[in-house]
């Protein structure tokens, strides 16, 4: 079970249409039941204060899905009547989000009950309205069993993290190749590239293979290399230990 969450914004890699080639990408891999969470109607431009609030709204509703599909779950499960299992446990959810999304996806363990959801991708958490201490407010790893996540424009639009159980910094983590033009445009593009790094990640034949670097210092002067056998791959398919 996916689900995606996304800010809806046209310039958002992950809004509905990108949900969408996320989707074809699952199913061109297998059989995937997807929920595209679509919140822009809560955040319309430019009266951003809605963020304030909106992002804790949209986690109460998507944790009330996550309730509702546990109790589908054991119905059919105990139920008779019924020949196939539906809903799916937390555990069975993978909660996706892009930006702010990656913070309602944390949100969401505020609200769901004692069993946690089983995986959260973050793609690059957003800086903006999530700064502090306070790790109820955004994406950390005790928010579900499993908490991945990939930073592309870390400590500019993005968080510098670490958020989850296991963090990958792409090309160092804040500077994308191919992203350029001017201030705002490059430092969209830089965050805004993680969707299509994690959406090719699910089909993709070769991968995209992460080695472990003690910091971004190191990475940048060119000391940073590991064992192959260190090397894990980044997205889908990021072992989950
Ligand atoms: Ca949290």
């Amino acid at each position: 079970m996916k689900e995606v969450s996304h800010n809806g914004e046209e310039m958002d890699i992950l809004d509905l249409r990108k949900g969408e080639v996320g989707t074809l990408a699952y199913f061109t891999r297998g059989e995937y039941n997807i929920i595209i969470v679509d919140y822009s109607s809560l955040v319309v431009e430019p009266c951003l204060s809605q963020v304030e609030w909106s992002p804790r709204f949209c986690a109460l509703c998507i944790a009330q899905l996550v309730a509702w599909l546990e109790a589908a779950w054991y119905w059919s499960k105990s139920s008779s009547q019924i020949e196939k299992v539906v809903g799916a446990p937390p555990e069975g959810v993978h909660i996706i989000g892009y930006s702010v999304g990656a913070h309602i996806a944390g949100l969401v363990a505020n609200y769901v009950g004692p069993d946690r959801i089983g995986r959260i991708t973050g793609l690059d958490p957003t800086i903006i309205f999530y700064m502090g201490n306070n790790r109820s407010r955004d994406l950390d790893p005790s928010d579900a069993i499993f908490v991945d996540v990939i930073h592309t424009g870390a400590g500019v639009l993005g968080q510098l993290g670490p958020n989850g159980h296991v963090d990958f910094y792409v090309n160092g983590g804040s500077s994308q190749p191919g992203c350029s033009g001017g201030i705002y445009e490059t430092l969209a593009c830089d965050h805004q590239k993680v969707t299509p790094y994690f959406i090719e990640s699910i089909n993709s034949k070769v991968g995209f293979w992460a080695a472990p670097c003690p910091n971004l210092l190191l990475y940048l002067i060119g000391w940073c290399t590991a064992d192959t056998s260190k090397y894990i791959k980044m997205g889908e398919d990021v072992p989950k230990r």
